[in-house]
């Protein structure tokens, strides 16, 4: 392909619109309330936006279920808003990229509602129907992404639909080759509009293994089981790419960045590596899945203690892994996940040093960094006292299943909640300290954190120490440096539980990066072959600068510095 790949140099930032920002009072973010925040972004420096969904959807999964794909939702404005929104982005030398969600589409979507009618209905085999097993039950044993069988039966043919999210979230049958290329056909339209990339969601997922055995059985207590063996990765994932890239991608020069959960390294590097791989880069997850249980999607809730050595291991492994061979992603947050200072910082003695922290360890590692809209505030997580406060079908479900179907103690599943549930990342942007945070002038679809008075941009754009300029430092700190683009990774002190570091070096430069990752101050020996004289101090996250003497390097709660030399 003629790719220039600008995204490696890039930074992403995502835009979740319905928290984003609300321009005509309806409580719900829209295209014109990110056009109003445009010159924000480029004060902050970023480079592309990815775009949450914006298609029209009943909005059962805020948007990841989508009932045309080329229309805008009612809410969010139409499409002549839209080209306004790209216009003005391209105006300003932003990009944008779009998010593809093709392994379902909403059950909403004229397909499925063609599809569910009748079994010789030209779009039957759009979908995945089945008819019930021997004793009258679902197909298989699948469990779905958010509680409950993954399939659902339909009265008007007695079969079943399969359906990994939502039961109004109904995947599609990429067997079927008229599936994949309206799918084609779709993307070039957006792509000749001006798109400049997709996030592909769970694109992972779209190849099952023939027959959709059964899952074996790991937790006999429970009626449906974890499948991802059977999704995940699937059989024929590589040639649907590969046909994608044929007919759409190879044709654009864009950036295109997989959600794929359930990977390795290696199937990291089969996926993005420049000779044959099929996207720019992707998401993978073991970092996102460090305090969880194993075992399939319920392991999120049960909240696993975990060792810095473990995080270390991790990220190293596709570091080092992928170098010259493929390309990273680099994230800490997005729309899915709990906030990173609440989980991997503190958030209420260290807010500001443990967000810079965590934002110093991550952008100066090998990839492209994606920053989560909120995170450059350090926006925290949300502990709403009711269940009656949640919005997310995620959350909704899993009170459904354990607290009112298996009778769970409600106190437990809402602490659960508040450390993992996927509306900590959705509470409105906080744009001030006015009522609702400046997101809107009317009643926001879901209650704004309460902290907004303290945290938010009007406050962090007026002052030099926040997080904000901190992240705008670390933006321009990777155009400015190629080591922190191109530089190779190595870990350093690998069996600290307290400090991680790591170097990175490129032709004649090596960056070296600590990150304490606690509370206490802590000392240790510099590392002695990169010497310290001629070293230069390119950013740190305490006002005063850290304190090296006698190659004794002190580093105070939650302390990072990065030299160059
Ligand atoms: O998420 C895919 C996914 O696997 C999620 O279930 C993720 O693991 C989970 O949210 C963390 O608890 C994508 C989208 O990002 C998500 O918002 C959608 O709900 C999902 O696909 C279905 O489209
Ligand atoms: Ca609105």
């Amino acid at each position: 392909s003629q790719s220039t790949q600008w995204w490696k140099d890039s930074v992403v930032y995502q835009i979740y619109p319905r928290s984003f920002n609300d321009s005509n009072g309806d409580g719900i973010g829209d295209l014109q309330g990110i056009i109003q925040k445009l010159d924000y972004l480029v004060e902050l420096g970023i480079d592309v936006v990815w775009l949450s969904p914006i298609y029209k959807s009943p909005n059962d999964d805020n948007g990841y279920d989508i009932s045309d794909y080329q229309k805008i939702m009612d809410e969010f404005g139409d499409l002549e808003t839209w080209d306004r929104l790209i216009t003005e982005m391209h105006d300003r030398g932003l990009k944008l990229v779009m998010d593809l969600v093709v392994n379902h589409t909403s059950d909403e979507h004229e397909w499925f509602a063609e599809s569910r009618k009748s079994k010789d209905n030209p779009y039957r085999d759009y979908y995945v129907w089945r008819p019930p097993n021997q004793n009258g039950e679902e197909p298989n044993n699948w469990v779905s992404f958010f509680s409950g069988s993954a399939w659902q039966f339909d009265e008007a043919t007695g079969e079943y639909y399969l359906h990994l999210f939502t039961k109004k979230q109904p995947d599609l049958n990429w067997e079927n080759p008229e599936v994949r290329h309206k799918i084609y056909n779709m993307m070039k339209w957006w792509l000749d509009r001006g798109v400049d990339g997709f996030r592909m969601d769970v694109i992972n997922l779209i190849s099952k293994v023939e027959g959709l055995p059964d899952a074996p059985v790991a937790k006999p207590e429970d009626k449906y089981q974890w499948g991802s063996d059977f999704f995940a990765n699937g059989p024929r994932f590589m040639e649907f790419m590969n046909e994608m890239k044929e007919e759409v991608l190879d044709k654009y020069d864009i950036l295109t960045v997989g959600e794929t959960g359930f990977v390795t390294p290696e199937e990291g590097k089969q996926f993005t590596n420049e000779e044959d791989g099929v996207l720019s880069m992707i998401f993978q997850f073991q970092h996102m899945d460090i305090d969880a249980q194993p075992g399939g999607q319920m392991g999120k809730w049960d909240i696993r203690d975990w060792k810095l050595t473990e995080l270390k291991e991790i990220m190293s492994k596709w570091q080092v892994e992928l170098y010259n061979k493929g390309w990273n992603s680099l994230f800490l947050e997005n729309h899915d996940q709990p906030r990173s200072v609440s989980r991997f910082g503190d958030d209420q003695h260290y807010h500001k040093e443990s967000a810079k922290m965590l934002a110093t360890w991550l952008h100066m590692m090998q990839g492209t960094p994606y920053i989560y809209q909120g995170q450059e505030l350090g926006m925290t997580n949300v502990h709403f006292p009711s269940i009656e406060d949640y919005r997310d079908v995620e959350i909704l479900n899993l009170w459904q299943e354990l607290v009112v179907d298996k009778g769970y103690d409600p106190e437990e599943v809402l602490h659960s909640i508040h450390e993992k549930g996927r509306d900590n990342a959705r509470t409105p942007m906080q744009w001030d300290a006015t009522e609702n945070a400046g997101f809107t002038e009317g009643t926001p679809w879901i209650k704004v954190n309460p902290n907004f008075t303290e945290i938010n941009a009007k406050a962090a754009l007026k002052d030099p120490d926040s997080i904000f300029y901190y992240y705008k430092k670390l933006i321009q700190l990777r155009k400015d440096h190629n080591v922190i683009v191109h530089g190779e990774y190595e870990l350093i002190w690998e069996e600290d539980q307290q400090v991680y570091a790591y170097k990175r070096t490129y032709q004649d430069k090596t960056l070296l990066v600590m990150a304490n990752f606690t509370r206490d101050t802590l000392e240790r020996e510099w590392p002695g072959e990169l010497g310290n004289n001629n070293s230069s101090l390119l950013i740190h996250n305490y006002q005063e600068e850290p304190k090296v003497k006698d190659k004794v390097v002190t580093l105070r709660p939650f302390e990072a510095a990065v030299y160059l030399m």
